[in-house]
């Protein structure tokens, strides 16, 4: 027969472990957008311990509404063997353009992630960095409802080697530090530079080119390099989110060789 008490149990025992193993990790990624889930995939696969925490109740972050709500989304073809090495289909649309249907995409990119180690947590919000001798040492969490709701209720916090910024257009875990510490980021002022506006030829290869340790021990990928940096955006063409993901994986992997 089964028992409602061992099913609460069972769910309670398991999260709780998941999330203890989490306390303290190699790489904790915010936000579960293309950019985040391709970045912990590949470092995942590579046997790092990685953890990413998803504000919202799915993740998947921008990717799931293609263009405009049309669930289509375009990938260019610099970036087609990302989108195979997660088994995900596309279509060639000519002039080395390829779409991809953006549910297929979305739900690929969060399977390959889970299946290659990423513990993903959703309806976590990531409300600060844990700040010391200079560098960015771990993130402060509390529940997405605590935080939307305005509860007055302290969060708890973990350690993590690399910390990569994938929250999307806001880059909001740059913007907290920036603004908490009134540190200098790595960018040519100095400063949070803040988006563009529309430009996908140039915004695809700023994604790219602006994913990059911004602060030690804490990098920056997708939109939120291009916020961060001072690129434009480009809408719904995700070769340059893709790109971003593994770029920042090589640069951790790189600098957790040295350590
Ligand atoms: O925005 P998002 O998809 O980030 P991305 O990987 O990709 C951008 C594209 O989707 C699109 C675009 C491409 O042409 O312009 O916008 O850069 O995903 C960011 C995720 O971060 C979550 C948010 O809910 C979203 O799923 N997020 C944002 N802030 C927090 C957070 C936070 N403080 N804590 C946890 N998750």
């Amino acid at each position: 027969m089964i028992n409602d008490i061992k099913i609460s149990k069972h769910i309670i025992d398991r999260y709780f472990n998941k999330l203890s193993s989490t306390l303290d990790i190699d790489i904790a990624i915010v936000g579960a957008g293309p950019s985040g889930l391709v970045a912990g995939y590949y470092l995942a696969k590579d046997g790092y311990k990685v953890s990413l925490f998803e504000t919202k109740l799915a993740p998947g972050g921008g990717m799931w509404g293609g263009g405009m709500m049309f669930n289509e989304i375009v990938v260019q073809k610099k970036a087609i063997h990302i989108l195979e090495d997660f088994g995900i289909g596309s279509r060639d649309m000519k002039e080395g353009y390829f779409t991809a249907d953006s549910v297929e995409a979305t739900s690929a990119l969060i399977n390959g992630a889970v299946k290659a180690g990423v513990n993903i947590f959703n309806l976590i919000k990531v409300v600060d960095v844990v700040l010391k001798d200079n560098a960015v040492k771990g993130l402060v969490l509390n529940w997405t409802p605590v935080e939307y709701m305005g509860l007055h209720v302290d969060p708890l916090t973990i350690q993590a080697k690399k910390i990569i910024d994938a929250t999307g257009h806001p880059a909001e875990i740059t913007n907290t530090l920036v603004k908490k510490a009134g540190i200098n980021l790595n960018t040519p002022s100095g400063k949070f530079e803040g988006e563009k506006p529309m430009n996908a030829a140039k915004g695809e290869e700023e994604t790219v080119k602006n994913t990059s340790e911004v602060f030690t021990n804490f990098y920056v990928s997708g939109m939120a390099a291009n916020g961060v940096y001072g690129g434009f955006r480009m809408g719904p063409i995700f070769g340059g989110m893709l790109l971003s993901g593994y770029k920042v994986y090589t640069l951790i992997k790189e600098a957790l060789s040295k350590e």
